[in-house]
């Protein structure tokens, strides 16, 4: 298959999507208009879709045919975009651009910042609760979500990263900032589509271990890619982690061994989805797409 065409197609859908929201938000009543600037500039930069894709290709894996994961899968960039924005803030890792542009607080100033990573946030389950589905499975999705997200997800990550910032950290807490400040949103889109399709507890199961594989090799090619990637591939400032005193894989096992151990975890997902037919054939170029991606 060709990922690149499949990537373009799948990411229209998402952005034309994100496109009559963000629009929506500026025609609605009770939304100041600051707000959706700020709410509207960091989700319009042009962000590489993979999680909104991710829910997609799961949707798609287990016999999902419909537009209908298309709100779904979109409303995953909320939250990515609102951990994005938090993530830079000052009071975090203090970027001054992402995604090729000046960060959200520095054009709208930190307040304002916080409030947009809020607002998309809070807008994102609101667009699950309004999607063409049953309650049992809305109830399902919601939960999935609000756990990826919150203490024992990526808030938990978050938290311990910046903890263990200038120190030396063990492996044990390396894996756990990886795979709960990045990996339990990437896991989740993947199971969240593979909920929307019905997928059997036998099916969610081998796409929760899929997931939970690309989850941490992502992050790990994201650490190395601080090392090796430009300003202008990565959209931000490189190199920033060891600055930091950020705890990474390349800081803890050096670059060749964290490349290796990104591409047993990448073998190890594929072999998850071995017995699945060729509608898992997305999910498997993405898994290997994670190698070698450059941005
Ligand atoms: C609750 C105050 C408060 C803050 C929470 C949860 C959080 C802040 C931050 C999450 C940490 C984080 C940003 C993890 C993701 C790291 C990562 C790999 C980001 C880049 O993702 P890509 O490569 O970026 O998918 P694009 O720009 O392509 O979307």
């Amino acid at each position: 298959m060709n990922l690149n065409l499949y990537f373009k197609r799948k990411r229209r859908l998402v952005d034309e999507f994100l496109k009559a929201y963000i629009f929506s938000k500026k025609k609605q009543k009770g939304c100041p208009w600051q707000l959706y600037e700020a709410m509207s500039y960091p989700l319009m930069a042009g962000g590489k879709r993979i999680r909104p894709l991710l829910t997609i290709a799961g949707y798609e894996a287990v016999g999902g045919d419909s537009n209908n994961i298309v709100p779904v899968a979109a409303s995953l960039e909320l939250i990515h975009t609102y951990s994005l924005i938090h993530d830079d803030l000052p009071a975090m890792d203090n970027d001054d651009f992402r995604r090729n542009k000046p960060t959200t607080h520095k054009v709208f100033g930190e307040a304002t910042a916080i409030l947009a990573g809020d607002a998309l946030l809070t807008d994102a389950f609101s667009i699950i609760t309004e999607t063409k589905t049953g309650p049992e499975k809305k109830v399902a999705i919601i939960g999935e979500l609000t756990h990826a997200c919150g203490p024992s997800g990526m808030v938990g990550g978050q938290i311990v990263d910046i903890m263990l910032e200038g120190k030396k950290a063990k492996k044990k807490d390396i894996l756990y900032i990886h795979t709960h400040k990045t990996g339990s949103l990437i896991k989740a889109s993947i199971c969240i589509g593979a909920i929307m399709a019905h997928a059997s507890p036998d099916k969610l199961n081998s796409l929760t271990e899929y997931g939970e594989r690309v989850g941490l090799a992502f992050q790990i090619m994201d650490d190395i890619l601080d090392i090796t990637g430009t300003k202008e591939e990565m959209g931000k400032l490189t190199g920033t982690d060891s600055i930091r005193g950020k705890n990474t894989y390349p800081s803890t096992f050096g670059l060749k061994e964290s490349k290796k151990i990104a591409e047993g975890l990448i073998n190890d997902s594929l072999r998850a989805i071995k017995s699945f037919d060729k509608k898992a054939e997305p999910l498997r170029e993405i898994a290997r797409y994670i190698l070698w991606r450059r941005c």
